[in-house]
């Protein structure tokens, strides 16, 4: 899919979750860098970093799409020439998806292992990296039972029912007010990430800070599941992250609303690292207070 098609279908939610909206928006970088027709060198990277553009203003929350497109046209300024750009575009597009694929099956390994015979997790939203604890712990014999919240207004637990019963695992779908009524069958909560800021705070789709501090109240461990380019290079000197507001439709759409109620729609939250257990990450576990260190060694402390 080209630069355009893939911005417009990360905004419309075609293409949804933090680490799918990475790999589609850098492929489509390479896609874009394959079709270059032009023979002006200086151009071809305005051009590139136009497309970059595009694609960032698509969606603000998630790093991942600013990590995964920056890191496709990483070196094109000492490219030699248009097919020297080219194939760095093309070879780092390639590398970036498949390290995020191989990352999320990783995660998805390291996860599993913290999940018991028996157990009964929790999990939010529709998170590629949560399912594949999930399935992982599932594959490998444990007898598992899973609560999915429907995720309010958008419903992308019902993508994660359907998910994990197609896996063959037990499953049952809770409206998101119904997450406290239900914690105290709750072993372990797994979630997704958008963006993991320098001082540990996860952000992640709404509702999730209210389940971390309920699981806390319960005592059951709360940990994310997050690829490290869910790690924001871009907090380390200041954390400004702006959550998303999304259309009100999305909450009043069909509904019998007197024209004066104002709607706030906010689509992501911040949950403190001091709610979290763990990062589970494809560099093993990560504590909160350990992702300043991380960031620093896998970005480089310089400007972002
Ligand atoms: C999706 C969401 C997911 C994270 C992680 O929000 O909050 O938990 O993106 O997903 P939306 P993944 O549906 O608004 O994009 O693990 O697949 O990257």
């Amino acid at each position: 899919m080209n630069v355009e098609d893939t911005a417009s279908a990360i905004k419309s939610m075609k293409i949804r979750g933090a680490g799918r909206i990475a790999r589609s928006a850098s492929e489509s970088m390479a896609e874009y860098a394959k079709s270059y027709t032009g023979n002006d060198k200086r151009d071809f990277i305005i051009k590139l970093n136009e497309k970059k553009d595009i694609l960032l203003s698509s969606r603000p929350t998630a790093v991942s799409l600013y990590n995964g497109v920056m890191s496709s046209i990483k070196g094109i300024d000492n490219g030699k020439d248009i097919d020297d750009i080219r194939r760095i575009v093309i070879e780092n597009s390639e590398a970036f998806v498949n390290n995020s694929e191989n990352a999320v099956k990783i995660i998805g390994k390291y996860g599993a292992d913290l999940v018991d015979d028996g157990d009964t997790l929790l999990t939010h939203c529709n998170s590629s990296a949560a399912v594949s604890v999930i399935r992982t712990a599932y594959e490998q014999g444990k007898d598992i039972k899973v609560f999915a919240t429907e995720t309010r207004p958008w419903g992308q637990g019902f993508i994660t029912v359907n998910e994990i019963a197609e896996a063959g695992i037990d499953v049952t779908l809770v409206v998101d007010s119904a997450v406290r009524s239900v914690m105290d069958k709750v072993d372990k909560v797994f979630v997704g990430a958008d963006t993991i800021t320098a001082d540990g705070t996860l952000i992640n789709k709404i509702g999730t800070s209210q389940i971390a501090l309920i699981a806390n109240e319960f005592n059951v461990p709360f940990r994310t599941c997050a690829e490290t380019y869910k790690f924001s290079p871009l907090t380390l000197k200041k954390d400004d992250v702006e959550i998303e507001l999304r259309d009100v439709d999305e909450i009043i759409k069909g509904k019998d609303i007197n024209k004066k109620v104002k709607i706030h729609n906010p689509v992501f939250d911040r949950t403190p690292g001091k709610y979290i257990d763990a990062i589970i990450t494809e560099r093993g576990l990560i504590k909160p207070s350990d992702v300043r260190r991380n960031i620093i060694e896998i970005f480089g402390e310089g400007e972002q």
